[in-house]
């Protein structure tokens, strides 16, 4: 028989909430336990079965640690500004705050509709006037202390969104949004200065307990290389030009200068340049390419010669300055030395342009023949030849000892590089937190005072983007005139907004005090629930959000205002959930499954329990119908199964079976194996069944285990056994050590009455298993002395009584 997912769900999730069983308070008694999902940005697609399992499975942990005793903080929130919605809100003519309200009630419906054992009392969204009151008084902060400033810099423009992108926005040279090729514009632009914390960023890394891969994502994006500046004299000129390299080893095969188009360096020895037309050309035709395509491994590689020649200190060679694209204005010195032998886009210039190409490595493989083709250029791994007092030396030990020659010399310095550039901070949208400055032309820009703050987002008769790159906000005359903060005169405020990476960056420091309207937070909450005890996110936000959050944290921590220096202590992610063809779930594919039906169809329960069963979870997992099916006949069986509660004999197998699941269960939650916790139920189930009648105590520990994962169907059940309490706030259960032991039974062995021997052996051994063991037990035999017994009496799972 089925259960009724549909009385009992709604009943048990109103009960919670009226009873109000997970929100949490600050307890000094006890001991905090902080978990974090990542805020879901409500789109208009509404929640996807991808967030129900990492809700799910955080729920079931946050669930089981909170019944253990802990104090568990598991917030949710909506991270609601930004393009997604405001794109939206175009396309269906409404208004965004509109559709962001519409999307946050139906997301709320259907997050609630799962069970999930949030504190609702602490929701924030990131779009309420309340919330971002303290995101731009964070920044604030940031600008207070040098950390926001402004820059005309070149940044990428998406001609079709009509907004600029931060670097990571863009994809092969591509909008991350709308695909569409972006190119380079020249905007004032607020920016974060991230840069100040990279060491940190990296160092830092250290202090937590993230993925390997999570980790290392962080330390490639903000790419910190130690090298040196190499400055060469340019023949028959009083110039210079300064290369980076991390590879001075390598410098006595070098064959080349390449310039970066946009750099520094093209632009100081221009007027020396003999093919000054030439290059004037050709830089032109650079602007239309984003950095990205520019740097490509398999991009057929373009420049033009200068006419000058650098000569390298260490041959004498006169070795030809080109410009190149591949060269990146913002990268070091913006200016690169070619080594053809041992750097594949080195070695593609070279062929293109007919270079030279010199060995100076020899790789594992002892090829020391000449290099022509790409698999032969060696990067990474040798031994010096070709190299004079480097010749024989590992390429490590060759690049510390060239260096120390070149800074000895005067010829070189030691740097350290970043692949980091600073936050490109500000939006020329509408739906964005308003960047709090106001300009004067007395003053400069002036921060907008604290009392004044929020700067409330105003409504805006047209707030589509406008085709001079200007936010909508910069037509809204009125709002936009106010008096300097600082003289009185006229002031004019800051019409850019933030991007929507901006209200996730300190969002779960708002979840540990989220009313407060006199800071973003009080140090003493902060100072309860910080840090962060495990944070579960997608990898593809591992370099951007996380980054951005830490920085902002590390930040408000240097600035006494948060307790600890990182935010989070443990950072891990889950995989993706597919669609049953293996694709990723797409409206235009069509194969999306909407959460709000398997639940309506098979329950809450079912679906909690099937998105943690669908196998490892952090690897991807295919959606799969019969499987689905197959977890809620496990409930339905359940269900049936109390009513045989009753008097069974008193140990059977089936209570070890039920201990040992419940340490499995426990296990397997600390180590994120939820599919194997599901399975060991399964087969807890089986022992049960196997039994005329289930003894009281077995069964309720059966619903306490079952409970973190079916939180609806095991409330009704214990209930149904007469408890007026509240099973997910019953204390956890301990597992009685005994049944640990091992699925034996102790026999005891009497002969002719007297107890002689005792026996270990497995549960549910018959009769005449029995019978054998305490025949053929030695002690046994030493009192039987060889006769034959005249009967033998056994009482299953306790004695054997034999008579001679
Ligand atoms: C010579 C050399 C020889 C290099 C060799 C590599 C291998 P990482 O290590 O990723 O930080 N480079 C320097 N400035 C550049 C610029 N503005 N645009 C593009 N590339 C630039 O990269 C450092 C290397 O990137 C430097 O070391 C330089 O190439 C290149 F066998 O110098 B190397
Ligand atoms: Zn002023």
């Amino acid at each position: 028989m089925a259960y009724n997912h549909q009385e009992i769900e709604p009943k048990w999730q109103k009960r919670w909430e009226d009873e109000g069983v997970f929100q949490v308070t600050e307890d000094p008694n006890k001991k905090k336990w902080y978990t974090l999902i990542e805020f879901p940005y409500p789109s208009g697609a509404g929640l996807h079965v991808g967030h129900v399992r990492s809700f799910t499975a955080w729920d079931i942990a946050s669930r089981l640690k909170r019944r253990q005793g802990m104090n568990v903080l598991y917030p949710i929130g909506f991270d609601a500004f930004g393009l997604p919605t405001e794109n939206y809100a175009l396309k269906n003519n409404i208004h965004p705050r509109q559709a962001t309200e519409d999307n946050i009630a139906n997301f709320t419906l259907q997050i609630k509709s799962l069970g999930l054992s949030f504190d609702w009392s602490r929701a924030v969204d990131t779009t309420d006037p309340k919330y971002y009151k303290w995101t731009q008084w964070i920044f604030l902060q940031l600008f207070k202390a040098g950390l926001a400033y402004q820059a005309e810099i070149p940044i990428n423009w998406c001609p079709k969104d009509k907004i600029g992108l931060a670097n990571e926005e863009v994809l092969q040279g591509k909008c991350e949004r709308c695909g569409t090729q972006t190119v380079q514009r020249l905007k004032r632009q607020w920016m974060l200065k991230i840069t100040a914390y990279a060491d940190r960023l990296i160092d830092d890394l250290k202090t937590v307990d993230y993925l390997p891969q999570i980790a290392q994502q962080q330390i490639n994006w903000i790419g910190r290389s130690h090298g040196i500046n190499i400055t060469y004299p340019i023949a028959d000129t009083d110039k210079t030009v300064t290369v980076f390299t991390t590879r001075p080893d390598t410098n006595f095969g070098a064959t080349f200068v390449a310039l970066a188009p946009d750099g520094q360096t093209t632009a100081e020895l221009l007027a020396s340049m003999p093919q000054q037309a030439e290059v004037k050309a050709y830089t032109e035709l650079c602007k239309q390419k984003a950095e990205l395509e520019r740097v490509q491994d398999d991009k057929e590689k373009t420049g033009v010669f200068t006419g000058l020649y650098a000569v390298n200190h260490l041959t004498g060679f006169k070795i030809p300055v080109y410009v190149s694209d591949f060269v990146l204005g913002g990268v070091g010195t913006g200016a690169l030395v070619g080594v053809p032998g041992h750097d594949l886009r080195d070695f593609q210039f070279a062929q293109k342009m007919q270079l030279k190409i010199l060995r100076v490595v020899v790789g594992v493989n002892g090829d020391t023949s000449e290099i022509a083709r790409p698999e032969q250029v060696q990067e990474e791994v040798g031994t010096m030849v070709n190299s004079d007092f480097l010749n024989g030396l590992e390429i490590h030990v060759a690049t510390e000892k060239v260096m120390e020659h070149m800074v000895e010399q005067g010829w070189g310095k030691r740097v350290v590089n970043y692949k980091l550039r600073d936050w490109v901070f500000s939006r020329q949208r509408y739906w964005g937190e308003p960047i709090p400055i106001i300009h004067c032309a007395e003053c400069g820009p002036q921060p907008v005072p604290d009392e004044q703050l929020p700067v409330v987002l105003p409504d805006v008769e047209n707030y589509k983007p406008t085709d001079t790159g200007e936010s909508p906000l910069a037509n809204m005359k009125i709002w936009k005139s106010v008096a300097c903060p600082n003289c009185g005169g006229h002031g004019e405020r800051e019409t850019d907004v933030m991007p929507n990476w901006a209200g996730s960056s300190w969002y779960f420091l708002r979840y540990t005090d989220p009313k407060n309207d006199a800071a973003f937070a009080s140090p003493e909450k902060l100072k309860y629930w910080m840090p962060v005890d495990i944070y579960n996110g997608g990898m593809e936000h591992t370099t951007l959000h996380l980054l951005y959050s830490r920085f902002w944290h590390k930040f408000l921590f240097d600035q006494g205002l948060v307790p600890t220096s990182e935010p989070y202590a443990r950072r891990v992610s889950h995989g993706m959930v597919l669609a049953a063809d293996g694709k990723k779930m797409s409206k235009s594919i069509g194969n999306v499954v909407n959460p709000d039906d398997v639940v309506a169809e098979f329950g809450a329960d079912t679906v909690r329990m099937y998105e943690m069963f669908m196998g490892p979870y952090d690897e991807a997992v295919s959606w799969d119908q019969s499987s689905i099916k197959g977890v809620r006949r496990f409930l339905d069986r359940t269900y049936n199964l109390s009513e045989k509660v009753g008097n069974p004999p008193e140990t059977h197998k089936a209570t070890h079976v039920l201990h040992q699941t419940l340490v499995k269960i426990q296990d397997d939650i600390q180590d994120m194996k939820f599919n194997t916790a599901v399975s060991a139920m399964m087969m807890a189930l089986n022992e049960l069944e196997k039994l005329p009648s289930i003894a009281r105590e077995d069964w309720e520990l059966f619903l306490h285990i079952v409970n973190p994962f079916a939180p609806h169907l095991t409330e009704e059940l214990w209930e149904k056994l007469g408890q007026s309490t509240i099973l997910s706030t019953e204390p956890w259960p301990q597992a009685n050590e005994e049944y640990l032991k091992q699925d034996t039974v102790r026999i005891i062995v009497q002969v002719n009455g007297k107890v002689r021997a005792q026996l270990d052996l497995p549960f549910g051994a018959g009769d005449n298993e029995l019978e054998g063991a305490a025949l053929a037990n030695e002690r046994v035999q030493e009192f039987l002395t060889g006769k034959i017994p005249k009967k033998v009496i056994v009482v299953p799972g306790r004695l054997v009584n034999i008579v001679v």
